[in-house]
């Protein structure tokens, strides 16, 4: 089967290795997974080009990934951001460890060389077998800011820095008009047996996706079951500020309330098939009639086993 899969960083890393353990579980006929990337947190600091969930995703399936901190690599120092932020370059609050650097450094020569981003992960991402395509969603630099009360900023400054406690007005994709779908995005989506909604933050990750021209459309046309997992379970996010996105575009904090925000592909939305926690049970009978099939299983992706039972859930939905 190919699947393409949907992903931000921490929670779409997460997904994707619980996917492709699922995977291996029958290595005959294992999956093609295509995995389409938010690139909306990328943004250029001390003359580098970083994009935090491309490198989420990549470090996370190399495995090389940094568990607890939840971005970044494992085992890593910061001596060269200290050496910027003695210089005042770069952002003091916004660490880039030594090894990450690494990946910042080569990626942006590559790309001052004249590659798209697309051509500069495939390089990137060959040196370790992440055991799946891994896809920016646009070669383009389109970027999340955020508008408050104090002024446009950086999607990563207001998480980062203000903790996404600094109300968010809305949010904008900078550069969005102009941009196009990487090559290779809209064709895995055309060319797909099923389409998975990582359990993603649904406005600054997946909701970033598919604001990129080409990419909603090619979601309304494919033949695949698109089917999407919620990030919420019992009302609350499992991790990080996703609410105070979600409050932010005016959708609650609800498994329900996301898989509506989405809508049913039926009437112009993204989903078919939506998979809740089981705790979240009460969202199946709620969702009952509004052209999404809704299913409740165990949504914690608290190893790669647990989460290939997710997978597996999310791919019997798709084909009910
Ligand atoms: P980011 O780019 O690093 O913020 O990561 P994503 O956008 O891919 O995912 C963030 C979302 O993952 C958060 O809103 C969490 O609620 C969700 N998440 C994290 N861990 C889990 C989990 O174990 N289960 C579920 N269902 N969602 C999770
Ligand atoms: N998250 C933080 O909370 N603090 C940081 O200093 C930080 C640095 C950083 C550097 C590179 C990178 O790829 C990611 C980094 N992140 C950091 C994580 C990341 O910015 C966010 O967690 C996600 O993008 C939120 O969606
Ligand atoms: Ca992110």
């Amino acid at each position: 089967d190919r699947i393409v899969v949907l992903a931000g960083g921490v929670g779409g890393a997460k997904f994707v290795r619980g996917l492709r353990a699922l995977g291996r579980r029958t290595p005959d006929r294992s999956p093609d997974v295509t995995v389409v990337a938010n690139t909306g947190d990328d943004l250029w600091l001390a003359g580098l080009r970083v994009t935090p969930d491309l490198d989420s995703l990549m470090y996370a399936l190399a495995g090389v990934n940094d568990e607890q901190r939840g971005w970044g690599r494992a085992g890593e120092s910061e001596r060269v951001s200290a050496e910027l932020t003695a210089y005042g370059v770069g952002w003091p609050w916004f660490t880039l460890g030594d090894l990450d650097l690494g990946t910042h450094i080569a990626r942006s020569a590559m790309l001052r060389e004249g590659l798209p981003l697309s051509a500069v992960v495939e390089r990137l991402s060959a040196r370790w077998p992440l055991g799946v395509r891994l896809l920016p969603a646009t070669d383009d630099e389109v970027e999340t800011h955020v508008v408050t009360a104090e002024g446009e900023l950086h999607f990563e400054e207001w998480w980062v820095r203000t903790r996404a406690a600094l109300p968010a007005l809305a949010f904008r994709q900078q550069g969005v008009e102009t941009a196009t779908a990487a090559p290779g995005v809209r064709e895995a989506i055309l060319a797909a047996d099923v389409v998975l909604v990582a359990p993603s933050n649904p406005v600054v990750s997946i909701g970033t996706v598919l604001g990129i021209p080409g990419v909603r459309e090619a979601l309304a046309a494919t033949s695949a079951p698109v089917v999407g997992l919620s990030p919420v379970i019992g009302g609350a996010v499992v991790r990080g500020m996703a609410d105070a996105c979600l409050t932010a575009i005016g959708v609650e904090t609800d498994a329900a309330a996301i898989a509506r925000h989405y809508g049913a592909r039926a009437d112009g939305g993204l989903l078919d098939g939506w998979l809740v926690d089981e705790t979240d049970a009460a969202a199946v009978e709620a969702l009952a009639g509004s052209g999404i099939r809704t299913a409740a299983v165990p949504l914690w992706m608290t190893d790669d086993d647990a989460t290939a039972d997710m997978a597996a859930a999310a791919l019997r939905l798709a084909a009910r």
